[in-house]
C-alpha cells in the first residue's frame, strides 16, 4: 500500500486533511481505507495503469501518515503541487470529492484541513474583519444585534421596509433578508433595497445610531454583481449571500468583485447541515468555516448552542476560535499550527430559535464578540417588532450590567412582556 507512510513527517508545503473513516466490511483494514482515500483523492484509481510513471508517483503521491484505529481517524499529507492554490473548487474536488462515494467506505467525514502557506497566501480573507465591522458600526463593547425580517418571504417591499424601520427604532443594529428572500413576484429586490435604505437613513438620523441592512444578493453570478452594485449605489454597506447554494466559485468571484467596493460580506450557511450535520459523514462546520474565512467572508453563521438548530457547545466554540484567531491551533494531533496573520478574523453569527431570554446564556457561552440575530424572537413579541427589538437590547444591557433579566424587566416593560411570553423556554 504505497499511499501509506507512517514515517512521513508533514512539512509546511503540505496540505493535511484529517478524516473520520468508517470502512465497509469489504475493506480489509483502516490502512487499506486510508490508502484508497489518498489514491482516489490525488493521482490513482481502482487499478494500476500503464500511463503512470515513477516520476509522477514520486512527485505527487500523497502519504497517509497517521492512523488512529481506536478513533477511526486518518491524516493524509498532500503536496501543494496537487492543488491550484487559488481554486477552492479544485481543492475540494480533490480532498472532498469522489472519496465520499467509494464502496470501500460506509462513512467519511472531513474533520479539519491544514493549508500550506502556498495556498493561504493567495487568499485575501475578509476585507473588513472584526475590527473593520466594529469601526463601521461604531459598536465596540457589546455584541451586534440583529433581526431577520419575518415572515421569511411574503411581505411586499413597503411592508418589508416598515418592519426594518421598527426593528432599527427598537434598538437593533442590523436587519437582514431571510435566506430564501431574493427577488420575488411580490417583493422585487431593487424596490426592496431602495425603500429599506430610505428608512434606514431616516432611523439613523432619528437615533444617531448606525443602522445596517443586509440585502440578500443570492443569485446567478452576473445578477449577484448587479445586485451588489445596486445596494452600493443606494448607500448600502453590507450584502448577504447563501454560501453553499451560490457555490465556492461564485464566492471567490464575488469576494474579488467587491474587494474595492467597501462592502461587508455576510455569509448565511443555508444547506450546510446537508454536509455538516451527520457526525459520521460529510465535513465539519469547522472545516467549512476555515474555507469561508480564507475566501473572505466578514461574518459567518456558526451556531447558537442554545437555539433551534443543531450544533453543540464544543463544536461552535472550536469553529468560532478557528475563524477569529490569527494562529490556527492544530486541532487534535499533528495538525500543524498555522499563522494566518494576514487573514483577518471573521465575525461569528449566532442565529436560529433565539429570544431575549437566551441572551444571558449566549453571552456566557459565546461571549460579546459576536452577532446575535433574533427572527421570531423579535417579531413574535406580543407588542410587535419594535417592542421585540427593545426587549432584545434590554436583555443585553441587563447582562452587561450584571442584572438578572427578571430584575431588569421590573422597569423595562418590553423585556417583561418577552419573559411573560417565552419565560417557559427551557434553556
Ligand atoms: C433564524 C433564521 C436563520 C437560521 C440560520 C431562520 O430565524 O433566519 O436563517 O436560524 O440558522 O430562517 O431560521 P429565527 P444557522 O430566529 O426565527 O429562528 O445560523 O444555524 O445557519
Ligand atoms: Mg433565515
Amino acid at each position: 500500500m504505497d499511499y501509506i507512510d507512517l514515517e512521513y513527517e508533514p512539512n509546511e508545503k503540505d496540505l493535511i486533511a484529517m478524516y473520520y473513516v468508517e470502512k465497509d466490511i469489504s475493506c480489509e483494514s483502516i490502512e487499506r481505507a486510508c490508502h484508497e482515500i489518498a489514491k482516489e483523492s490525488s493521482i490513482g484509481t481502482w487499478t494500476d495503469i500503464r500511463t503512470m510513471s515513477e516520476e509522477i508517483s514520486e512527485r505527487l503521491r500523497p502519504s497517509g501518515f497517521y492512523i488512529d484505529k481506536e478513533n477511526n481517524i486518518v491524516k493524509i499529507a498532500y503536496t501543494h503541487e496537487l492543488f491550484e492554490a487559488d481554486n477552492m473548487s479544485q481543492i475540494l474536488s480533490a480532498i472532498a470529492g469522489n472519496i465520499y462515494g467509494m464502496k470501500v467506505l460506509n462513512n467519511l467525514r472531513l474533520l479539519d484541513i491544514t493549508f500550506p502557506r502556498e495556498i493561504v497566501n493567495v487568499y485575501k480573507g475578509p476585507h473588513f474583519g472584526i475590527e473593520g465591522i466594529r469601526k463601521l458600526t461604531g459598536v465596540r463593547e457589546r455584541p451586534l444585534l440583529g433581526t431577520i425580517v419575518k415572515p421569511k418571504v411574503g411581505l411586499n417591499e413597503i411592508q418589508h421596509a416598515k418592519v426594518c424601520g421598527e426593528a432599527w427604532e427598537g434598538g437593533l443594529d442590523i436587519v437582514k433578508d431571510d435566506e430564501n428572500l431574493t427577488s420575488m413576484v411580490f417583493n422585487k429586490f431593487e424596490k426592496r433595497v431602495e425603500e429599506t435604505l430610505k428608512i434606514r437613513d431616516k432611523v439613523e438620523n432619528e437615533t444617531g445610531e448606525k443602522k445596517i441592512y443586509m440585502a440578500n444578493i443570492t443569485a446567478p453570478m452576473s445578477t449577484m454583481r448587479q445586485r451588489a452594485d445596486y445596494v452600493i449605489d443606494h448607500g448600502g454597506e453590507y450584502i448577504m449571500l447563501d454560501i453553499l447554494t451560490v457555490g465556492f466559485s461564485a464566492l471567490q468571484e464575488i469576494r474579488e468583485y467587491l474587494d474595492d467596493k467597501n462592502v461587508v460580506v455576510h455569509a448565511h450557511r443555508a444547506m450546510h447541515a446537508a454536509l455538516t450535520r451527520n457526525e459520521k459523514h460529510g465535513m465539519t462546520m469547522l472545516a467549512l468555516a476555515k474555507l469561508m474565512r480564507l475566501i473572505g467572508m466578514d461574518q459567518l453563521h456558526t451556531g447558537t448552542v442554545v437555539g433551534k438548530m443543531e450544533g453543540g457547545k464544543r463544536e461552535v466554540l472550536e469553529t468560532n476560535e478557528v475563524i477569529t484567531e490569527s494562529t490556527i491551533s492544530g486541532n487534535n494531533i499533528t495538525m500543524l499550527n498555522q499563522n494566518w496573520h494576514h487573514i483577518k478574523p471573521t465575525l461569528p453569527v449566532a442565529s436560529g430559535g433565539l429570544s431575549p431570554l437566551h441572551v444571558p446564556d449566549l453571552i456566557n457561552i459565546l461571549g460579546k464578540n459576536m452577532v446575535y440575530q433574533f427572527g421570531g424572537g423579535c417579531h413574535g413579541h406580543p407588542k410587535g417588532t419594535k417592542a421585540g427589538a427593545a426587549a432584545i437590547r434590554q436583555a443585553v444591557d441587563a447582562v452587561l450590567d450584571n442584572i438578572t433579566l427578571e430584575d431588569y424587566a421590573k422597569n423595562h416593560p418590553e423585556l417583561n412582556k418577552a419573559i411573560e411570553k417565552w419565560g417557559s423556554i427551557s434553556i
